[in-house]
């Protein structure tokens, strides 16, 4: 049976679009709209269109699977908006839900809209790494001028009906069923006369335009690695400078263009792989979230008060409790200090803050934590530490609760074990600073109950995170590979590479941060410590030399950002290069029979940090830690920084190959001996190059 239905009641002719949940622009829901149109333009009795849809949402986009689709013909959008534009008789549509891409591209096409409260529009395609390729870069700038056009085009936010009604996007907005206000709507438009109004036809209306053009090219010629960007401003140069068939050739060009370029492919990887994260094998659907309406928080630091803010800016009570005064007082006073900068800088209003505020109390009782439905211990890393948490949270959660570790490498399964109630215990690894970053780890202990999984991922949803389970093994996904990457970083160290020299190969590739960088700013003192407590824990190899550098420059109080000094000198904030860190690197590799050489290539940086990391990745999938790896590549995007545009380490690999991963893997363990393994080519990536197959033929398996 067709999605979209036509009939006519009370002289209106109405498409029905009924495709749920989102009522996609898929080749289907095209040749029922099609076959719709036809049916009005049979019936010249009708003097006016109405579209609307069913469900929870008007048309969300065109259906982004359907890309790589050769029945996919964004050819054939266009030409159907553009007989439904040609009408001779006036086209309405009633907007609800999320009104995005082709939908907004239908929505313009048509001749008038009227929007339900609360519908949000939009033109996302930018962050799939493609531009509005239904018209949208032609009939937008024609309706609200260049300005407004690029923002929304070039940003993907969407706009709400207040603001679309406000800049002229639509025309009325309304409370009601769409349907209901479509029609009230059309017989207002017939009453007065039901004058056509075609975008594709009319002129922007005057303003700074090519102003708006010049800097929006500026700043797009800035960020390369997002070819859209460019392509965006150009096409809406066309659409106030041309007609409008010679702007829609070059958007269609544009479009074709982007469409296959890796950038995008990586986005919609990374669009889709995001949204499979939630999918957790085992869990059924039919298991009940349970309701967390207080959350308590064990130790009051820097994690602990950034985990706070998450909960309270989703307006769930919250309880700090720290066993030291001056602990818990510096720790609210972080949370002040955040809220009181974020209304400095216009982001919040002031009441805002305050009800954020007057949703968090503090204690130094742990007796405090005994109603919360949700338990997060925050204290430092340290195992013993841990496990005496655990233990006291056993007895002091109200039974039923949910008790959380916020470790970042520890045994979850041992933590879980200390509680005395294990089914209860999940881990939740939040990345630093934690009211910011999206990433939430959620570490699947060998007995957490499926109930326990399903709430936390839920509320991660709830808090605006991106939750990837993982199983417990040491560092769990994301730590785990980013050990061996820093491994190899220590390794070229001694070998005589510059800190800079490292940052710099990866950060070309668009990593925000290479890794001396990144372990400066979150503390050489903290990397050490993880590298001691996996030592105390029989995890490092028998390698004196294994990460000897960081444990050296935390001996010798050498921090990173926090005191001036670590792989870089700090003068504030800017990394400066110091002598001091490469005559340490070269006393250790004295020290550890490591030859120095003063050939070391961008490319060897490379691939010795991201190809070693990938194979990890393969050892992770292999034990079944990762469900998946595009998990692998959400990780790594939402935690650590990888670029967007290239899909995550694992996408990224493909896209090289992993044949030629294998070969380089093989390379270093001749060039460089395997005596510790560091080399060694995991199994699956073995496998997977010799059958030429890629990470999804696992899922398929
Ligand atoms: C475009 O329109 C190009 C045109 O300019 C040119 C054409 C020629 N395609 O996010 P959710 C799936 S580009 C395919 O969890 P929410 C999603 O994977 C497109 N699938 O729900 C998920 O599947 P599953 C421009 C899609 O309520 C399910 O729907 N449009 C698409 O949190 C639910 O999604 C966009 O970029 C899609 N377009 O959020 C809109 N959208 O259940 C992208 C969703 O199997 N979408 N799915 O995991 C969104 O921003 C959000 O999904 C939305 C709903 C706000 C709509």
């Amino acid at each position: 049976m067709s999605n979209v239905t036509f009939h006519s009641a009370d002289g209106i002719g109405r498409i029905c679009i009924s495709h749920p949940p989102l009522n996609l622009f898929s080749h289907s829901l095209l040749t029922g709209l099609s076959a719709a149109l036809a049916q009005f333009e049979a019936d010249a009795s009708l003097p006016l269109l109405l579209i609307y849809c069913e469900g929870q949402s008007f048309v969300a986009g065109a259906d982004i699977a359907e890309f790589n689709n050769p029945a996919f013909s964004a050819e054939a959008i266009n030409a159907l908006l553009n007989r439904i534009e040609a009408q001779t008789r006036p086209v309405v549509v009633a907007l609800h839900g999320t009104v995005l891409g082709a939908g907004m591209e239908l929505a313009l096409a048509c001749h008038y809209r009227v929007a339900q409260q609360g519908t949000r529009l939009g033109l996302p395609e930018v962050k799939l790494g493609i531009l509005p390729g239904a018209g949208g870069t032609q009939r937008l700038p024609r309706l609200v001028g260049a300005t407004l056009a690029l923002d929304l085009m070039l940003s993907g936010r969407p706009v709400p009906a207040q603001e679309a009604l406000a800049s002229g996007i639509v025309d009325a907005v309304e409370e009601g069923e769409p349907l209901a206000l479509g029609l009230a709507f059309g017989r207002q438009l017939l009453a007065k006369g039901g004058q056509l109004r075609r975008l594709s036809a009319q002129t922007a209306p005057p303003g700074e335009h090519s102003q708006a053009i010049a800097s929006a090219l500026e700043a797009a010629r800035k960020s390369p690695q997002y070819p859209a960007k460019e392509a965006i401003v150009q096409c809406v140069q066309q659409a106030l400078t041309a007609d409008f068939a010679s702007g829609a050739r070059a958007e269609a060009d544009a479009f074709k263009r982007l469409l296959p370029s890796a950038q995008s492919r990586a986005l919609r990887h990374l669009f889709f792989a995001q949204r499979r994260s939630r999918q957790i094998p085992g869990l059924e659907r039919q298991v009940p979230a349970g309701k967390i309406e207080q959350v308590g928080i064990l130790g009051a630091g820097t994690m602990g008060s950034g985990i706070a803010m998450c909960f309270l800016n989703a307006g769930i009570r919250t309880v700090l409790v720290d066993a030291a005064a001056a602990g818990l007082e510096r720790g609210l006073q972080l949370i002040r200090s955040t809220y009181e900068a974020q209304v400095a800088k216009g982001r919040m209003a002031a009441e805002q803050a305050s009800a954020r505020l007057a949703l968090l109390t503090t204690s130094l009782d742990d007796q405090a934590l005994a109603p919360c439905d949700l338990v997060i211990e925050a204290v430092f890393e340290d195992m013993a530490l841990k496990l005496q948490v655990c233990r006291r949270l056993g007895e002091v959660c109200k039974p039923g609760a949910i008790i959380a570790s916020n470790t970042s490498t520890l045994d979850v399964d041992a933590l879980a074990q200390a509680t005395g109630r294990p089914t209860d215990v999940v881990g939740m690894h939040f990345f630093s600073p934690a009211n910011i970053m999206r990433l939430l780890e959620v570490v699947r202990g060998a007995q957490t109950a499926p109930q326990v999984l399903k709430t936390v991922i839920d509320l991660a949803g709830k808090i605006g995170k991106t939750p990837v389970v993982s199983g417990v093994c040491f560092g769990f996904i994301g730590n785990r590979m980013a050990e061996v990457y820093l491994r190899e970083a220590e390794f070229l160290l001694m070998e005589g590479a510059s800190p800079a020299q490292i940052d710099e190969a990866v950060q070309a590739l668009g990593l925000a941060m290479g890794p001396c960088r990144m372990l400066d700013m979150a503390g050489l003192d903290v990397g050490a410590k993880t590298v001691i407590e996996c030592d105390k824990a029989g995890g490092l190899p028998p390698d004196a030399s294994y990460r000897a550098v960081v444990r050296k420059m935390f001996e010798l109080g050498r921090f990173g950002q926090k005191s001036g000094l670590g792989y870089y000198r700090y003068e504030g904030r800017q990394a400066l290069p110091d002598p001091e860190a490469g005559r340490i690197a070269a006393e250790l590799a004295q020290a550890h029979g490591i030859a120095q050489r003063s050939d070391i290539a961008a490319q060897e940086i490379v691939e010795r940090l991201l190809y070693s990391m990938v194979n990890e990745g393969c050892k992770i999938l292999d034990e079944g830690i990762a469900y998946r790896a595009s998990d692998i590549d959400v990780v790594w995007a939402a935690g650590y920084g990888f670029p967007d545009f290239r899909g995550g380490p694992m996408f990224m690999a493909e896209e090289i190959g992993l044949a030629q991963i294998v070969e380089r893997l093989e390379h270093q363990a001749t060039t460089r001996g395997n005596r510790y393994g560091y080399w060694t080519v995991s199994p699956l990536l073995q496998r997977l190059a010799a059958q030429r197959q890629g990470f999804d033929s696992l899922q398929a398996a």
